[in-house]
């Protein structure tokens, strides 16, 4: 077996079915984090991976569809951790160290490099067949396996722009600052004007309207990963949020943030 097909065997093991190669050489520069200091010393490549989250639209959601699944980066790092079990077992002499949104690598134009899709307008990455709802993780690894070194765009309809609540997609990409994925993240207290972004994005945590709206999500499978199909829950009411912060992606901000969400819609607990 070579090492390609080795690699694909441990990864398919993991049921991860998505995936690609860039050199280490071709994501550079790195996001600076502290997670950075885990990097292999000799890193040659990067094993892009791909979880698709996308199911069906619940009867009624406040809360974007990477929250109400359970924490990506409990669900996927437990798949990317198991993986990299097998890779050392296939390559005693080599390092594999993974890594899940909190990465030094920049995950979106790392998965393009790889072959995984397009870049979207969005600043997203679109799959050919699961549209942008996938989360991407990583392996790092000083083994060299033969990358992609593809660069990709979207058709660049501009849907996303035009319905974009807070004008935040240019094009230079996405104003942060502006994007209500961030400003629902942010602590302490809002700026009116934040305030009435949220309002107009109607979620209590991130925003997904620049993917609903996306020509390339239309028709999109449902998630195989049967972590994301368990325990779905698209509705948050204020008693709950205190048990939610301890399972979804959420959580690493702790409560105070989501309820003040919560009381910008709906005003002092619903
Ligand atoms: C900081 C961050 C945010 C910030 C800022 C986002 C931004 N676009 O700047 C905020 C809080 C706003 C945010 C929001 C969201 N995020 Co976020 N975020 C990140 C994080 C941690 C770092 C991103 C970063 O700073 N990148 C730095 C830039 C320079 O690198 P880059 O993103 O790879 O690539 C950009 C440039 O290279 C540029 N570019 C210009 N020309 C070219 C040409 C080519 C060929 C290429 C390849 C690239 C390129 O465009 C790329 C995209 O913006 C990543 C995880 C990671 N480690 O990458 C997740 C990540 C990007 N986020 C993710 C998600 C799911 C979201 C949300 C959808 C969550 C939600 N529902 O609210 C929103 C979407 C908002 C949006 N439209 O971007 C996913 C994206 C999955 C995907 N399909 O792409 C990631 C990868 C996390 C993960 N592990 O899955 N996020
Ligand atoms: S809505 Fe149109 S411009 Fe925006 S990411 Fe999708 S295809 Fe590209
Ligand atoms: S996530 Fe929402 S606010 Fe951010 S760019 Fe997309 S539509 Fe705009």
């Amino acid at each position: 077996m070579n090492v390609w097909s080795q690699i694909s065997t441990a990864l398919e093991q993991c049921t991860i079915t998505e995936y690609g190669f860039a050199s280490f050489a071709d994501v550079l520069p790195l996001l600076e984090c502290r997670a950075k200091a885990r990097i292999p010393q000799q890193a040659k490549s990067v094993i892009v991976c791909l979880f698709p989250y996308h199911v069906a639209e619940p009867r009624r959601r406040n809360i974007s569809r990477y929250a109400m699944v359970e924490d990506y980066h409990i669900v996927a790092g437990n798949m990317l951790k198991a993986a990299c079990e097998r890779l050392k077992s296939a390559f005693p002499e080599n390092e594999f160290v993974f890594f899940t949104d909190n990465s030094p690598i920049r995950e979106v134009s790392s998965a393009v490099r790889a072959g995984l899709g397009v870049l979207g307008k969005n600043g997203l990455l679109i799959h050919p067949k699961y549209g942008s709802f996938v989360f991407i993780g990583e392996i790092v690894t000083d083994l060299t396996v033969p990358g992609a070194k593809a660069n990709g765009a979207c058709i660049g309809c501009g849907r996303c722009a035009a319905a974009c609540p807070a004008g935040a997609i240019g094009p230079e990409g996405i104003d942060r600052e502006r994007c209500l994925s961030h400003i629902t993240q942010k602590k302490g207290t809002l700026t009116p004007e934040e305030e009435t972004l949220v309002r107009k994005g109607n979620s209590l945590w991130g925003c997904d309207i620049c993917q609903e709206v996306c020509p390339y999500n239309h028709g999109i499978p449902e998630t195989e990963i049967a972590a994301f199909q368990e325990n779905i829950i698209p509705y948050v009411d204020y008693h709950e949020i205190g048990e939610l912060v301890k399972t979804r992606a959420f959580g690493f901000r702790g409560s105070g943030v989501i309820r003040r969400n919560y009381e910008i819609l709906y005003g002092k607990q619903g």
